[in-house]
């Protein structure tokens, strides 16, 4: 205003004058946007780390990589050598890495890349595309009741995983029933008991040895009496390789199919991040004998090598639907790709 009332008294240097207080203000609003877009992403990048604490110890080796990475001014074979073994060691799994150097180099070319930086920031890139879209549990459309499967192997965190889940769908509105279709142990039905009574969601159980597929009977009849939308199976841990095993798989599938003729609506497999590629294997098989619709990867508290999601998506070619962080019922979120891969490059 003081500028536009000067300028009124002193016509001639009028525009040159507004021109230059104009040019500065300009150069003040983007100073000051870029302070704050600065202060955002540090915000941001905290929040980020302390969110994901539980994956100290794999983004540590992130850190280390992205940084071995970044300090290259050019793009040497070297570089190359060392981004695959630390890929290696953050159990990124051989083949998705090899894929991964591959995609790398075909960017270089076409992108023409030629720093650190660049190879950096695509690789960022390149492991989000390979975790793909967030993806949600799904519901059933046509059944009143959605049944969720759980198997996986011994240990795997199975039980745990199916209480932490029951917790989370309780506590966004629906009603959740359990079966304790794991009746090798009578500590395997206890504890999918007790942690009913704690989370207060019903557990339908049998006596140790009887027919899971009876069990998961009982079940459905107990989720329509009581008005249940959502059942979750807990199963007994088992090998590909146990045909017994498998064989009562697909019989306790066949028994939710009879009752709830789309589901289950999800299969999901327990895959304990500790035990790295040879949990791979497995759940490759799995895949392939039964069909899975996505995975569950524990344990990613107590293992430097959470890289092994990326192997997980690579080769199952399921989304990984949650993922456990910790003991507690709390230690459990639905997997979002983008913030994974953020949290695994975010500084300490
Ligand atoms: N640190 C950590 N421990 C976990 C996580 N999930 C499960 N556990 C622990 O892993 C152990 C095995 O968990 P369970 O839920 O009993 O595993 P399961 O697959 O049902 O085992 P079986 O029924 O014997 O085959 C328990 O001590 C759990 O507390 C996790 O995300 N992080
Ligand atoms: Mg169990």
């Amino acid at each position: 205003m003081f500028s536009r009332l000067f300028g009124q008294k002193q016509p001639e240097e009028d525009p040159k004058r507004e021109q230059e207080a104009a040019q500065q203000r300009a150069e003040q609003e983007h100073l000051e946007q870029q302070r704050l877009a600065q202060a955002k992403q540090a915000e941001e990048e905290a929040s980020t780390s302390q969110r994901f604490s539980f994956l100290q110890r794999t983004r540590q080796l992130f850190s280390r990589m992205s940084s071995t990475v970044a300090q290259n001014d050019t793009i040497t074979d070297e570089l190359w050598d060392d981004l695959e073994e630390q890929l290696l060691a953050a159990d990124v799994g051989p083949s998705t890495s090899t894929w991964l150097i591959e995609r790398l180099h075909q960017r270089v070319q076409e992108e023409h890349l030629r720093t650190g930086t660049q190879i950096q920031r695509a690789l960022r890139e390149e492991l989000a595309a390979l975790l793909g879209k967030p993806s949600a549990l799904r519901f059933s459309k046509q059944s009143p009741l959605t049944v969720i499967l759980v198997i996986g192997v011994n240990g795997s965190g199975k039980t745990t995983s199916v209480a932490k889940m029951a917790a989370i769908l309780t506590h966004s509105g629906h009603k959740v029933i359990l079966a304790a279709a794991d009746t090798f142990r009578a500590a395997a039905i206890d504890q999918l008991k007790v942690w009913g009574e704690r989370i207060n969601v019903p557990v339908i159980s049998q006596n140790p040895g009887s027919d899971p597929g009876a069990v998961v009977f009982d079940a459905i009849q107990a989720a329509h009496t009581r008005g249940c939308d959502i059942l979750i199976v807990d199963t007994a841990g088992r090998l590909h390789t146990k045909f017994n095993l498998m064989e009562e798989l697909k019989k306790i599938n066949k028994v939710i199919q009879k009752f709830v003729p789309d589901g289950p609506h999800e299969l999901l497999m327990v895959i304990d991040a500790t035990t790295g590629q040879n949990a791979l294997l497995q759940a490759r098989k799995f895949a392939e004998d039964i069909g899975l619709t996505g995975v569950i990867v524990t344990k990613l508290d107590s293992t430097a090598k959470g890289g092994f999601a990326f192997a997980v998506a690579d080769d199952l070619g399921v989304p990984i639907k949650f993922i456990g962080t910790g003991e507690k019922i709390g230690d459990l979120e639905p997997f979002d790709p983008q913030k994974f891969v953020a949290a695994l490059f975010a500084q300490n």
